[in-house]
């Protein structure tokens, strides 16, 4: 009989933005995409539509590509930020400073309805309510989604209504 430790590892729901501003970002969006249906122990469910964002809370910087992936995974979520740290490595991202322009950002929104502070990693993501980037792609996908602590994320719409996004055709 199979030990406990030897159990699959449950599934879990994970939602993750991304986003780029160098270096062709559309192209990096779609790359990542495809990356991300390839990650360890996880399943690719949903990847929104790109979406074309002035740059928020930083100056000077070109215009972002953004998208949200749902994902089930049967990662941990320190693991799976550690693949996500991964791709973004493989996709040329050089950590220069904070906010530096990125060929490839992979923000952890949500894992589940999990709430967690870590030196690492804090769940859900806490300023992704205040994104018109992470808000409006995620609701694309999931319309429904709640976000611990901030209630449903449809509510957020208004408050992020004064950031410049438009969604690209396919
Ligand atoms: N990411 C940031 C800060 N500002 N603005 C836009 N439009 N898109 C982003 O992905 C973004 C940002 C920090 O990671
Ligand atoms: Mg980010
Ligand atoms: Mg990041």
């Amino acid at each position: 009989m199979a030990s406990l430790s030897e159990a699959p590892a449950s599934a879990h729901l994970a939602y993750v933005a991304l986003g780029a501003n160098l270096a062709d970002p559309v192209a990096q969006i779609r790359a990542a995409g495809a990356a991300l249906a390839e990650l360890p122990d996880s399943r690719l469910l949903r990847l929104s539509s790109l979406y074309r964002t002035a740059p928020v809370g930083i100056r000077g910087q070109p215009d972002f590509i953004n998208a949200v992936a749902a994902l089930e995974t049967r990662l941990d979520p320190e693991p799976l930020l550690d693949t996500l740290f991964a791709v973004e490595r493989r996709f040329g991202r050089h950590r220069e400073f904070r906010h530096a322009p990125r060929t490839l950002d992979l923000d952890l929104l949500l894992y589940d309805q999990r709430v967690l502070d870590s030196e690492r990693l804090s769940l859900p993501h806490p300023r992704m309510h205040l994104r018109a980037f992470v808000i409006a792609p995620l609701l694309e996908i999931a319309p429904l989604c709640r976000i611990p602590g901030r209630g449903v994320a449809a509510a957020w719409l208004p408050a992020v209504s004064g950031q410049a996004i438009e969604k690209l055709g396919s």
